[in-house]
């Protein structure tokens, strides 16, 4: 390990949720966690990294399984050497016993570790004979241990491990469950730390590495504004263009034409979900897409009534009667779209036609069907946004340990920024007038700075 970053050991049971811990300590889901016992094979190491710098590092472990004899060979020889020297000593004695790699590399990881901690799965029973002796090697270590006790439920055996752990010595214990990860949650295990029995620079390092998770939490906030205010601004702008050579456009013709403009909107959207993930950390993590299930109707209920649309059209400037009043439907299952019934009034437009009743429409021009925007139908970018946030916050609040797939639910009445939830009054008006300028390409740089920021603002203040 090459670098100065503190460094933590993490050993315990197999099973007991240490590579979950290290998963969301380092916001990285491709730690490799799961239901099987002996999931980690070996000492490896993981850092926490921010802008490319190790912040701090883990060595996750499978569990002691030569604890009694690590023990017993302590007892004998410790009189022999000083501070941790009879580990050294350990080692060289067992460095050839195949049955004893496992355990040299864990005593290698702790002795290479400024912190050592200890995680329990407290829903199991506490048992003297098959703990103590790892229990026994902590307190000989003489560095700072932190003990979590995992599997928190409502019945288990939380008080018994106390008392056991107490009578070792071994008083710095917080309850932690890895799957709830969120970011107060990893705040606390960080905090925790902090209070450990550390010398005056390992708590100068944990200070950074506090300093450092607040400020990295900020900005991956910032990012996913950014993303997301750039996936906007490239929706509302991208033309879907189809070329045909028959003389007349028939039904099918429409239906590949919507389709194909559809597709190209539901790309984009994929990939800025997409880089909101990485941003977050997750790597591996399946977002349910319910593109195929999802109803239009259900989709409509993201977005304005068609009376407040009505009463932000009359702030925003002129606005139309019919399609940019009606509440649309975004991206889904192909069932609708999003570009008002503008009649003639697009790209040079020689004809339109309305499809899907007031939802979507098209223009058809030189043997080209062309789906735009329109820049009055201001509920797409309400969609959109609630849709970005909505995945944004079931990201935050997913946690890295937790491997389920991630459900965003058919019914935006379950979601947070559903149904039940609306932008201020004033935000609305604001919401409109990026759309507006967005489509009409009026200052969009500017424009698309101003939507970041906005949208930087809702969730420092709706995301905690
Ligand atoms: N209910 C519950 N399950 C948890 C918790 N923490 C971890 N788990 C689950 O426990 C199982 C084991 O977690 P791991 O993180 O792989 O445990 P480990 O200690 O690294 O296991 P080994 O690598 O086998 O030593 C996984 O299925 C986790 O999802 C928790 O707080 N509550
Ligand atoms: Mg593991």
């Amino acid at each position: 390990m090459k670098n100065n970053a503190p460094t933590f050991a993490f050993i315990g049971k197999p099973n007991n949720g240490k590579s979950s811990m290290i998963s969301a300590l380092t916001f990285d889901d491709r730690i490799e966690v799961s239901k099987s016992v002996g999931t980690t094979k070996k000492a490896l190491q993981y850092s926490y990294y921010y802008k490319q710098k190790v912040v701090c590092n883990f060595f996750d472990t499978p569990g002691f399984e030569q604890a009694k004899k690590i023990v017993a060979f302590i007892k004998e020889q410790r009189s022999e050497y000083f501070g941790h020297g009879v580990l050294d000593a350990f080692i060289s004695q067992y460095s050839e016993d195949a049955g004893m790699q496992k355990d040299i590399e864990i005593i290698r990881a702790v002795l290479a570790s400024d912190f050592i901690v200890f995680v329990i799965d407290v829903s199991q029973r506490y048992n003297q004979n098959v703990i103590g002796y790892e229990f026994e090697i902590l307190q000989f270590l003489k560095k700072p241990v932190l003990i979590l006790l995992n599997k928190i439920q409502k019945q288990d055996y939380t008080q018994e491990w106390q008392e056991a752990l107490h009578k070792y010595k071994l008083t710095n214990i917080h309850p932690i469950n890895p799957l709830n990860s969120s970011y107060e949650n990893i705040d606390t295990i960080y905090k925790n730390l902090y209070t450990v029995d550390a010398t005056l620079q390992q708590k100068q390092f944990l200070d950074e590495l506090l300093h450092l998770h607040r400020v990295h939490y900020q900005e991956k906030k910032s990012l996913s504004a950014k993303e997301i205010a750039g996936m906007i601004v490239e929706i509302l702008q991208f033309e879907s263009v189809m070329q045909f050579k028959e003389k007349e456009v028939d039904e099918t013709l429409k239906e590949r034409a919507l389709k194909k403009y559809q597709n190209g909107i539901y790309e984009i959207e994929k990939n800025g979900k997409n880089v909101v993930e990485k941003i977050w950390g997750y790597y591996q993590i399946k977002v349910l897409d319910e593109r195929a299930e999802i109803d239009a109707k259900e989709s409509v209920n993201l977005g304005l009534t068609k009376n407040r649309l009505a009463i932000i059209g009359a702030g925003v400037g002129a606005i139309g009667s019919g399609a940019a009043v009606a509440p649309i439907a975004l991206f889904d299952g192909g069932i609708s779209t999003a570009v008002a019934a503008t009649v003639g009034g697009l790209i040079g437009a020689k004809s339109a036609y309305v499809i899907g009743e007031k939802f979507a429409s098209y223009i058809i021009s030189k043997h080209k069907i062309i789906h735009k925007m329109d820049a009055k139908n201001y509920n797409a970018t309400f969609v959109l946004l609630k849709r970005s946030l909505e995945h944004l916050y079931r990201l935050i609040k997913h946690g890295h340990a937790n491997r389920e797939v991630i459900v965003i639910p058919k019914n935006p009445d379950s979601w947070h920024f559903g149904t039940e939830w609306s932008f201020q009054r004033d935000e609305e008006k604001k919401i409109a007038a990026f759309h507006k300028s967005i489509v009409k390409d009026e200052n969009t740089k500017k424009v698309e700075k101003e939507l970041c920021q906005f949208i930087e603002n809702v969730i420092d203040r709706e995301i905690k």
